[in-house]
């Protein structure tokens, strides 16, 4: 079942409710597109990479099934191997072996060996199914990735607000440059990390319960508290949840947010959704200084804490540690322009939200 929402929301915003919505749905993908997507990583699973390593497998996450894609947003998939012995090993031999592999199906094929997991990057380009090409991000055991995922998908499904949201937001902050964890700025999933903190802390009423702190803590199978060291558990039980009592529209409730961040203390605080309160200090995580460490091929990797976000369940992981001190002006100016804006109340004015910049 879809989420469900009770009643009409208010409607004092309900112009730039309109406006949200009419850049949103240009970008719902379409069911067949969806369809197409699980094909192709179906025909990756099965006739590329079960080929290769039998005991290996692929499992989406990200947009594709949390419920924030877009159309034509990229496929992000995750390669698992649970075998004691696999024919490559996963991390080390197993990516350069795909990467050739794929390059022999067609696709131009990118091997990120300095990041965290290695990464095989795929591009495909114009066909048939996919006018406009396919971008694919290929992770190597990013098993928390998966679980992050699941968080998201749990959430979108208990208010249907939250997925206008971040369909809006992905799309203002992509138009407006600051959508590039490459150049500076926040991921995505950062910025949907922000939209949760908002809905489950700062509206009032709340729009959101925290899942990871409601409802008894009935015993559970070890796999849905643990994984890789950090406590991945939170409740599930949808038909538990009532409704909020939050009825604002989701253009007021976007108004709000455009305005909370366009003041948040990004210098001194630490967003956290797991957090009751949502918020921690940076001095309390430690996270007050670019940290330096040494990367899986011996180069520097800089962590740097302008803006910081806790991951949900690597809570030793700053989502924002890619975003650098322009960034973050340019993060911030954002948010006050569309605070600015959107305050205005008038169609003229806010429709230059999502110009191009
Ligand atoms: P797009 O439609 O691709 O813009 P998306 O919802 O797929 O948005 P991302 O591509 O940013 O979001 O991220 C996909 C998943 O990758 C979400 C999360 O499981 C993981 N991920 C992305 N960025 C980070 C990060 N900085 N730290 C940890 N996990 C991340
Ligand atoms: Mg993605």
């Amino acid at each position: 079942a879809g989420p469900t929402n009770p009643q009409p929301y208010q409607d004092a915003y309900s112009g730039f409710t309109e406006y949200v919505l009419s850049i949103n749905r240009p970008q719902y993908p379409s069911a067949n597109e969806m369809y197409l997507k699980e094909q192709l990583r179906s025909l990756i699973d099965v006739e590329i990479v079960q080929r290769i390593q039998p005991s290996a497998r692929v499992i989406p996450f990200g947009s594709l099934v949390n419920g924030f894609a877009t159309a034509n947003s990229d496929l992000d998939l995750c390669i698992l191997d649970d075998s004691p012995n696999p024919r490559y090993k996963i991390k080390t031999e197993l990516p350069e072996v795909l990467a050739a592999e794929f390059e022999r199906y067609g696709f131009e094929v990118k091997l990120l060996t300095k990041t965290r997991i290695p990464i095989i990057k795929l591009v495909q380009g114009p066909t048939a199914q996919f006018p406009l090409g396919l971008a694919m991000d290929i992770g190597f055991e990013n098993r928390l990735a998966l679980h992050n995922t699941r968080l998201l998908a749990t959430y979108s499904r208990i208010d249907s607000r939250l997925r206008e949201m971040v369909l809006f937001v992905k799309h203002w902050a992509k138009v407006r440059g600051i959508n590039s964890s490459y150049h500076g700025t926040l991921s995505s999933y950062g910025y949907v990390l922000t939209i949760l903190h908002f809905l489950i802390n700062v509206a009032s009423p709340s729009c959101l319960p925290n899942l990871q702190h409601i409802g008894a803590q009935v015993p559970v199978p070890f796999e849905e508290l643990e994984c890789e060291g950090y406590n991945i558990w939170f409740f599930k039980d949808l038909t538990n949840i009532p409704p909020s009592l939050n009825r604002r529209s989701i253009g007021e409730l976007m108004a709000e947010y455009f305005s909370y961040y366009a003041q948040f203390d990004f210098r001194n605080m630490v967003i956290s959704i797991r957090t009751p309160g949502g918020l921690l200090t940076k001095t309390s995580k430690g996270w007050t200084q670019a940290l330096d460490r040494v990367g899986p091929e011996d180069q520097k990797v800089r962590s740097r804490n302008f803006l910081c976000i806790e991951d949900p369940f690597e809570i030793t992981h700053n989502v924002g540690r890619t975003v650098g001190k322009n960034g973050l002006y340019d993060i911030r100016g954002e948010y006050m322009r569309a605070s600015k804006l959107t305050r205005a109340r008038d169609p003229r004015v806010f429709r230059a939200l999502c110009e191009q910049r």
